[in-house]
This record gives C-alpha cells, sequence and structure tokens, in this order.
C-alpha cells in the first residue's frame, strides 16, 4: 500500500481554550477542576440549562404547526428584529430608522467571521486592531477572514487595570478608517472593561479619527447582571448617529453553547445602505453554510418576544451573575485567609465570568500538574467553573504556586 496521501500532514496543537477541557477530561483525579473554558456550572458543578430555555423549547416541540423548511439566508425575522433591539435599545432610533441589519449567525465566533469577511469585501481599510490581550480566536478569525490584524494596548499588567493611556495613544496612532474590536463589556480575558467616562473618550476620538467599531458582545447580561447596562458602550456609539458592526451570541446569557445561536448587525447611515448591505451579507453566507439553524433562534425568539418569559430569562441570568459575583468574594476571601504573598483585590474587582490572576505559565502548569486544576496558561480562571466546594482546593493551589514556584 502507497503512503498517504496525507501522510505530510503536521499534527496541529490543541486549542489553547477548548484543549483546556480536552486535558482535563483526560484526567482520573476526583479533585479535578476545569476552569477553562467560560461555560456557566452551577453550584453542584454542573451545567446548567435555564428552566426558561426549557419552557420554550417544550413550547416549541408541542406546537404542531411548527416545520423544518430552511430559513431564509439571513436566518429566522423575528430572531433579528428582537436581537437588535436587545442589543440597542427598544427605542434605539437606528432601529426604527430601518438602518440596521441583522442577521442571524453561528453564535459569537459565526457573527465575527461573517462581519470580517464582509469587511474584508467592502470596506476599503483591511487593518483591525484588537486589544492586547483579547479572547485567543480574535486573530485568528480576522486573520483568516482576510483582514490585517494588529494590536492596541488595553491591560497594564503593573495596575492589573486598564492601560487608558495606552489605549488612546495606540489608536490616535491607527490608520484612519481602521476598523477597532470593541469588547462591549466583561473584556476576556482580563475583566477590565473601561469607564463610561472612558468610553466617552474612546467613543470621541474614534469618531474624530473615522475609525469602525466592531463590538463583541458575547457577555451581554454577565457583567452587571443587567442587560441593558452591559450594552451601554454600544449604545453610546450608536446615539451619535454614527456607523459601526455588533457580533452577539447567546451563548453564556442564554445558556445556549452548543445551539451555536448568535446575530451580526450592521449600523449604517441610512436605510437603502442598510439595504445593500445586506445584500452582500447574503453573499458571504450563502456559500460559507447556506443559511443558519433553525432551533437556537426559536428559542432565543420565543423568549424575547414574551414579556413574562423575557423577565423570567433576566432572572435567572442575574442568578448566575451573581453567583459568579460570589465565587469572586469567596475566593478573594480564601486568599486573604491564607496569607498569600500579593495583592489580590482584582478578584473582586475585575468583571464578567474570567478572573486574569496574573499566575504565569509556570504557576498555571504547576497548578495542573500538583492539584488537577486546569485553566488556560495566561493565567485566567472561568469563575462560573468555581464551586464552595472547589473555591478552597483552588486557593490551596494559587497559594502553592505563589510560595513554591520561583
Ligand atoms: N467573543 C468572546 C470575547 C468570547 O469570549 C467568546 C467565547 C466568543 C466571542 C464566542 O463564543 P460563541 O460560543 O461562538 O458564541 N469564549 C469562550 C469559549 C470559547 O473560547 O469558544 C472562552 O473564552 O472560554
Amino acid at each position: 500500500m502507497a503512503d498517504s496521501v496525507f501522510a505530510h500532514v503536521v499534527r496541529a496543537p490543541e486549542d489553547p481554550i477548548l484543549g483546556v477541557t480536552v486535558a482535563y477530561n483526560k484526567d482520573s483525579s476526583p479533585v479535578k477542576v476545569n476552569l477553562g473554558v467560560g461555560a456557566y456550572r452551577t453550584e453542584e458543578g454542573k451545567p446548567l440549562v435555564l428552566n426558561v430555555v426549557r419552557r420554550a423549547e417544550q413550547m416549541l416541540v408541542n406546537d404542531t404547526s411548527r416545520v423544518k423548511e430552511y430559513l431564509s439566508i439571513t436566518g429566522l425575522a423575528d430572531f433579528n428584529k428582537l436581537s437588535a433591539k436587545l442589543i440597542f435599545g427598544a427605542d434605539s432610533p437606528a432601529i426604527k430608522e430601518n438602518r440596521v441589519t441583522t442577521v442571524q449567525c453561528l453564535s459569537g465566533t459565526g457573527s465575527l467571521r461573517v462581519g470580517a469577511e464582509f469587511l474584508a469585501r467592502h470596506y476599503h481599510e483591511h487593518t483591525i486592531y484588537i486589544p492586547q490581550p483579547t479572547w485567543g480566536n480574535h486573530p485568528k478569525i480576522f486573520t483568516l477572514a482576510g483582514l490585517s490584524v494588529k494590536y492596541y494596548r488595553y491591560y497594564d499588567p503593573a495596575t492589573r487595570g486598564l492601560d487608558f493611556q495606552g489605549l488612546l495613544d495606540d489608536l490616535t496612532a491607527a490608520p484612519s478608517g481602521a476598523i477597532v474590536l470593541l469588547h462591549a463589556c466583561a473584556h476576556n480575558p482580563t475583566g477590565v472593561d473601561p469607564t463610561i467616562d472612558q468610553w466617552e473618550k474612546i467613543r470621541k476620538l474614534m469618531r474624530s479619527k473615522g475609525l469602525l467599531p466592531f463590538f463583541d458582545s458575547a457577555y451581554q447580561g454577565f457583567a452587571s447582571g443587567n442587560l441593558d447596562a452591559d450594552a451601554q458602550s454600544v449604545r453610546m456609539f450608536v446615539a451619535d448617529g454614527g456607523e459601526c458592526l455588533a457580533a452577539q451570541s447567546y451563548a453564556k446569557n442564554m445558556g445556549l453553547y452548543g445551539e451555536r445561536v448568535g446575530a451580526l448587525s450592521i449600523v449604517c447611515k441610512d436605510s437603502n445602505v442598510a439595504s445593500k448591505v445586506e445584500s452582500q451579507l447574503k453573499m458571504v453566507i450563502r456559500p460559507m453554510y447556506s443559511n443558519p439553524p433553525i432551533h437556537g433562534a426559536s428559542i432565543v425568539a420565543t423568549i424575547l418576544k414574551d414579556r413574562q418569559m423575557y423577565d423570567e430569562w433576566t432572572v435567572e441570568l442575574k442568578a448566575m451573575a451573581d453567583r459568579i459575583i460570589s465565587m469572586r468574594q469567596q475566593l478573594y476571601d480564601a486568599m486573604q485567609a491564607r496569607g498569600t504573598p500579593g495583592d489580590w483585590s482584582h478578584i473582586i474587582k475585575q468583571i464578567g465570568m474570567f478572573t486574569f490572576t496574573g499566575l504565569n505559565v509556570e504557576q498555571v502548569s504547576f497548578m495542573t500538574r500538583e492539584y488537577h486544576i486546569y485553566m488556560t496558561s495566561d493565567g485566567r480562571i472561568s469563575m462560573a467553573g468555581l464551586s464552595s466546594r472547589t473555591v478552597p482546593h483552588l486557593a490551596d493551589a494559587m497559594h502553592a504556586a505563589v510560595t513554591r514556584t520561583a
């Protein structure tokens, strides 16, 4: 038999985030904890399907008038309208003026990819500035879509806060018209967001230079527990009448991870431009995956269009956000109790699903080896994967990593 025609294929490394789960699954230790991927777990360490989601699914199953026909290329129309309202606000003038086009995409990742492919084909500037650091998939998505990726300063390890001056300097130096990727809230991995005042300064600078904002909104509702508060950054940029893109994910805030449900919106100057943009988004989507899946979007639309179900969702969402916040406090208290050297107040100051611990690669690999704690090598831990039961074990591991590694 001749050698495989693929014999030359080099084994690729595991994904830096999803690969953590692969390693975790192989570990037979009873004390192992997976704090890698940003996925919500209950106090019992179990994945959570929201009650309101179960209820919506039941309604969909019971509705025998529902069929499995293809959706249109742009997805479920109700879902798109409701998603735009969710992020831009129910009374958004941009929506009323019909200058927003929204297409259903494969969760946040697919929305970013479709948006990026559209920009690579139809926007004059191909450079996108992304924060340093950012979600590890961002540079790959944008590069493969045909954009050229550059970084702007974002996080200052010394203060464990925002490098606001660095950010302003780098955006000032960017070529006019460049695209800028902004995390709408709950910045991943740092948990550091600009204040409203800082957002306003970023907005002014970007508009004065004609920089194009591309929002990644993967955590609406997860930062503060309030959907409107977490969309404020986006709404500030829409309120000034300028254009922008927004990629939404329902993975975290509705717990629909594997359903792959999200939306891309492009806010345009007028309705005529918006409808032409939409026609070109269809040209991006059709040869990529033809049209999106029906189930997840139907769940979201069912919940968003019913006042009572919407309210029920916000209560469940707030409970998830609150549990994460309480994990922050418990971990911080546990570090204090152990007298671990260093200032750990960033654990309670950071926002969203993750704590960017400041632990280095060696310390992380020590914790995995000795304590079976699984997390990304940049020192990020998913607070949503913690519980009161596992906090002491994590604090022991962090204490040992800090005091026993160089
Ligand atoms: N944007 C950001 C900032 C983000 O953290 C994620 C997922 C996504 C988009 C895409 O999520 P989607 O499931 O496509 O809607 N982040 C977590 C999961 C992952 O890496 O895929 C994470 O950082 O753990």
